[in-house]
């Protein structure tokens, strides 16, 4: 947990340029509300703290009897984080309202125009690696990101913003199977496949899929590659096999993962990728 006062956010400029370079694929949305990103009091009239926190997800990689594997922090066997962390906020919330009556708050989960590394790293609990994430030096990145606003001036001890500490490494933008990581601190998301296989409406080619290796839902590779996460060699046996999920309907799709992070991808764009991976 972190505490950082609600102003114009670091790299806002570097946000700016990064609308202005389009380098954003088809997820128009970011380049809107430019002035709520600007400025969270219009967020949450008479802000007076961002508190920024970090919850972990699994290390151990989700993969299907047959060696093919999805991002961390999809946990397709637990509910969407957006459903689940929302919840867990909120009560801390009402425990800063109980402390702090009068006051006024709301919960942010992905769910706001709001830079979510960027406070997070002013508070100074972690720094933005060349990989774009939020990396926390005692654990890493494999982290999700939630920030409570609220009008109670809550005062930090220490929230310096943390200085980057990537020093000359750049394991990330050299193991970045498709050159999204076009620079240091730098994402072209139009080539991410993070993107590609979750945002992207269109169908991954099998050009695309040659670059996924055995992952049809998200990626870590600039993560796997970060020294301040620990290898973790292990796999979690939590999915079916692909050829099931092939052979899924829409209404086992629903009962299966309705509630998970696959559902923002749908059952046709997880078979698209399965297709675009095996090929
Ligand atoms: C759009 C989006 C995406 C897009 C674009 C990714 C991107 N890097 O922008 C796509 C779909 C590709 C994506 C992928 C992923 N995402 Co995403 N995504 C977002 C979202 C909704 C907005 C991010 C945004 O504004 N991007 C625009 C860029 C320019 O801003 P930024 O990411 O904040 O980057 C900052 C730095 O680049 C910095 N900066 C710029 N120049 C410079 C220069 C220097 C020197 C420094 C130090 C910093 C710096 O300033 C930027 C502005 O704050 C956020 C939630 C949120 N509201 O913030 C989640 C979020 C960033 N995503 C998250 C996750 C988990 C992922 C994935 C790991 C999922 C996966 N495994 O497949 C990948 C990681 C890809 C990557 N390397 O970034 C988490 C990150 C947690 C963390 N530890 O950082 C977030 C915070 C969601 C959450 N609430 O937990 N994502
Ligand atoms: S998530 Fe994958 S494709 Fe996207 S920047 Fe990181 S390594 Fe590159
Ligand atoms: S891999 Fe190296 S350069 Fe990339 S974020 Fe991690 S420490 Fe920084």
């Amino acid at each position: 947990m972190g505490f950082s006062r609600p102003e114009r956010p670091l790299f806002f400029d570097q946000f700016c340029s990064w609308i202005a370079a389009g380098k954003y694929g088809e997820m128009a949305w970011l380049g809107r509300n430019q002035e709520l990103r600007g400025n969270p009091t219009r967020l949450l009239d008479g802000c007076q703290t961002v508190i920024s926190l970090a919850y972990p997800y699994a290390c151990r990689k989700p993969c299907t009897p047959d060696g093919f594997t999805t991002a961390r922090y999809a946990e397709p066997d637990k509910t969407d984080y957006h459903d689940r962390l929302r919840p867990l906020a909120q009560e801390l919330a009402l425990s800063i309202v109980s402390w702090c009556p009068g006051s006024k708050t709301r919960v942010c989960v992905d769910s706001a125009p709001i830079l979510e590394r960027s406070f997070a790293c002013a508070s100074g609990m972690g720094f933005i690696g060349k990989n774009n994430m939020l990396i926390m030096p005692e654990y890493g990145s494999y982290v999700f990101l939630v920030e409570i606003l609220t009008t109670a001036f809550l005062s930090p001890s220490d929230n310096e913003p943390m200085k980057n500490h990537c020093g000359s490494c750049s394991r990330c933008v050299d193991a970045c199977p498709t050159g999204a990581l076009d620079g240091p601190f730098s994402i072209d998301a139009s080539r991410c496949l993070s993107y590609l296989t979750i945002e992207h409406r269109g169908e991954v080619g099998n050009e695309t899929g040659r670059k996924m290796g055995d992952c049809f839902f998200g990626c870590d590779a600039c993560q796997e590659a970060c020294p301040f996460n620990e290898e973790e060699l292990s796999r979690d046996l939590c999915l079916p096999s692909t050829a099931d999920i092939l052979r899924m309907e829409r209404k086992d799709f629903e009962e299966k993962f309705g509630k998970t992070a696959f559902a923002r991808a749908g059952l046709e764009k997880l078979k698209g990728n399965i297709r675009a991976v095996r090929s």
